[in-house]
């Protein structure tokens, strides 16, 4: 299949690229770099040492002999992106392409602003050209878990049946999402389900947990192809942060209580999920959503596992519970299905399986390059 993927200069978007093309599909990377450029605004840097994307694409074509095609431009610039898709005509998009912090969306009205207006009208972009010219190419969206928030029951994929005064319906499941960028994703769900239904377009909709790891099987093939790994307060993630500060000696930054359940995964499973997607598509006229984790893990219960296995490799992990930046539940019912990626033959990796090891081993080895004033969180949900 010629599969388009958008975002793949980016952490899961540079793995699934590389992963695609090795399985034999012809693959195409759309992105416009602004994610390096806001790392250079912000005055961040990867913990990994990235390279360019022309050089990263030209190592890959020396050992592998496989071409990606790079488009570089803005999703939001309409022309660049109907140009782009009708010189690429792809089968399937797989579209990362978003701002994807949730504090880089809660520093100030310019970034809400920017984040909304990044996602939304991308995405919206991508719907419009899909609907002229490729009404068949299959839509593989990443959306996210936080879309759903924490609600007190049981979460579906997607849709719930309700009864209510007599009468049934299954309805898309309530969202109480938890930041700006959170909100964009539940505005770019309700903009595709739309198309769909109006247009006809198929898309899946994969609401995908917290990605943890850097490994996989391509990008680990040579340094040149290294993928990236935030740690920082704006971009980095709970467990990838957490690995990083055990790895430098910094006290783990568990915020508030630690309760805050979430899903997670392996992004040797996200690659292997988009793949399963872009293989089993949506029918026409389809809204396909599927929750995209292997496992729930609590914050605090994350912070005690790296505790463990830094002991294991001869580090002593410290464990900081600091004032919460962020508002939202520190104690909470989180129970949430995803059970249809599984039903199409995800083989999830498990956490507990080595993988801690093999990132701390990772962090350690570059840990000359963390800037520790970045560690700490430096966006605060109310101002
Ligand atoms: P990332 O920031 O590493 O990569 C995103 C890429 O998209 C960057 O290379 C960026 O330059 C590009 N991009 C952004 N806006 C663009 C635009 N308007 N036009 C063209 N390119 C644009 O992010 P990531 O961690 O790889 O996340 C990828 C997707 O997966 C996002 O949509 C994110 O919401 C979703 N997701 C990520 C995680 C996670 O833990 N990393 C978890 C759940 C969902
Ligand atoms: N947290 C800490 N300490 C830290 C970092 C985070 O306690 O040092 C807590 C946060 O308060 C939150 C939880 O860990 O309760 C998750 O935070 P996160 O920064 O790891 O992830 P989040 O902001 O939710 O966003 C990330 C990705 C985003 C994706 C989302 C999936 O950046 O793109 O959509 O994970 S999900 O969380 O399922 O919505």
């Amino acid at each position: 299949m010629r599969v388009l993927v958008i975002g793949g200069d980016g952490y899961c978007g540079w793995a699934t690229a590389l992963y695609l093309a090795n399985r034999g599909h012809e693959v195409g990377i759309l992105d416009s770099l602004v994610r390096r450029h806001w790392d250079n605004e912000l005055c961040i840097q990867t913990l990994t040492p990235i390279t360019p994307i022309q050089q990263r694409l030209q190592r890959w074509k020396d050992l592998t002999g496989k071409s990606i095609d790079l488009f570089v431009g803005d999703l939001c610039n309409h022309a660049f992106l109907e140009k782009a898709m009708l010189q690429f005509q792809p089968d399937s998009v797989v579209h990362f392409g978003e701002q994807r912090s949730a504090p880089f969306s809660m520093i100030d009205r310019e970034h809400a602003v920017l984040t909304q207006v990044n996602n939304v009208v991308g995405t919206l972009n991508l719907l419009y050209v899909m609907h002229e010219h490729f009404p068949d190419c299959h839509l593989v969206k990443l959306g996210t878990m936080g879309e759903y928030g924490t609600p007190n029951i049981d979460i579906e994929e997607g849709y719930i049946t309700i009864e209510h005064n007599g009468r049934k319906d299954t309805l898309p499941y309530p969202k109480q999402p938890g930041s700006f960028y959170h909100l964009s994703k539940v505005h770019d769900s309700h903009n595709i389900h739309f198309a769909c239904r109006v247009w006809g377009l198929r898309a899946t909709d994969l609401n995908q947990g917290v990605v943890y790891g850097v490994l996989t099987e391509e990008t680990g093939m040579d340094e040149l192809l290294i993928n990236r790994l935030d740690y920082d307060g704006v971009f980095g993630t709970a467990l990838n942060r957490f690995c990083i500060q055990a790895a430098i000696g910094h006290p783990l930054t568990v915020y508030g209580k630690g309760g805050q359940t979430r899903g997670f995964l392996d992004i040797r499973d996200t690659v292997r999920c988009i793949e399963i997607a872009v293989n089993n598509p949506a029918s026409p006229g389809e809204f396909r959503v599927f929750n995209q984790f292997t496992e729930l893990f609590s914050i605090g219960d994350l912070a005690n596992m790296v505790q463990k296995a830094g002991a294991a490799i001869g580090l002593q992990v410290e464990v900081n519970h600091l004032e919460n930046p962020r508002v939202e539940l520190e104690e909470h019912y989180f129970n949430a299905k995803n059970t249809r990626l599984i039903d199409l033959g995800l083989e999830p990796h498990f956490l507990s399986d080595s993988l801690l090891d093999s990132l701390l081993n990772f962090a350690v080895k570059y840990k000359d390059r963390v800037d520790e004033k970045e560690i700490l969180p430096r966006v605060k949900w109310k101002g």
